[in-house]
């Protein structure tokens, strides 16, 4: 079985400092909290940033200094959220990919979100897909319901999505794939030959779901933008704290955990 790759999604669209007092703001904080993150064993980091006041934004500014700050602390793999938060216009939400990161979300359908609704019309995500590969940014496929799998294989046969493909399965969001085991089986059961996979379990389904996913073969991402509890009504000291219990888990169950430039060849990103 391949190394595990884990993703820690450190900071989130929705999440405010009164939920979690830990959570990274600023641009140090997050290129700190990336740097423990990857010292704990994640090997991508999915980034969201924040403005002054601590609110969402997809302002290539912010981006550009979370990831210089990140790269001159650690090795790990930059990914952009082009989700933003809900309600962020298409074309914010694209600016980011001028940066060229590494990897990129692209989620690929409309969810109900909680009281809110994530649209992702067929037309805004064919216009982030032809970003992507004009950038030459590899895609994460975010797939907050079964049947976003084949609106990301509808994207290959129009040639805007190389394969191999690699799949998150953003479990538990309300309005979205619930977060069972029989739930996740159903999506890695109905996996493309070759594609990859790894598993966002939201709230109480990210542990349990995480270890599915480790004796699965498929990887982990955690963090605070998924859960921000350690265990029932305690939460967590930091991302890395996360992270730190899914490779300890997995080393346990006999699965090591990839580093960037190992998590790098898997992904083909080297
Ligand atoms: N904030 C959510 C509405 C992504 O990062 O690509 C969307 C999201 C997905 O977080
Ligand atoms: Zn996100």
């Amino acid at each position: 079985m391949d190394k595990l790759i884990i993703t820690a999604a450190l900071v989130g669209a929705e999440l405010t400092r009164e939920q979690m007092p830990h959570l990274p703001v600023s641009p140090t904080e997050i290129a700190e909290a990336a740097a423990a993150a990857r010292e704990a064993g994640a090997s991508i980091v999915h980034l969201h940033v924040r403005d002054a006041k601590g609110m969402p934004t997809q302002d290539v500014a912010v981006f550009r200094e979370v990831i210089t700050q990140i790269k001159k602390r650690t090795d790990v793999i930059c990914q952009i959220s082009t989700g933003g938060a809900v309600g962020t216009p298409i074309e914010l939400r694209a600016e980011p990919l001028s940066l060229r990161p590494e990897m990129a979300t692209l989620t690929t359908g409309t969810v109900n979100f909680g009281d809110d609704v994530f649209m992702n019309e067929p037309s805004a995500i064919e216009f982030l897909a032809s970003r992507m590969k004009k950038e030459g940014v590899k895609p994460e496929i975010e797939c907050f319901d079964a049947g976003h799998m084949a609106n990301a294989l509808r994207l290959v046969k129009k040639g805007l999505v190389d394969e191999p493909l690699y799949f998150d399965f953003v479990m538990g969001v309300p309005g979205g794939i619930p977060g069972t085991v029989p739930d996740l089986m159903h999506c890695v059961a109905s996996l493309p030959a070759g594609a990859q996979w790894q598993v966002a379990g939201i709230g109480r389904a990210e542990l349990q779901l995480a270890a599915v996913a480790i004796v699965l073969g498929g990887n982990v991402r955690v963090g605070f933008e998924d859960n921000i509890y350690y265990s029932r009504g305690v939460l967590a000291d930091s991302n890395a704290q996360l992270v730190e219990r899914v490779a300890r888990i997995s080393r346990e169950l006999g699965r090591e955990v990839a580093t960037p430039d190992e998590a790098r060849k898997l992904i083909g990103l080297a």
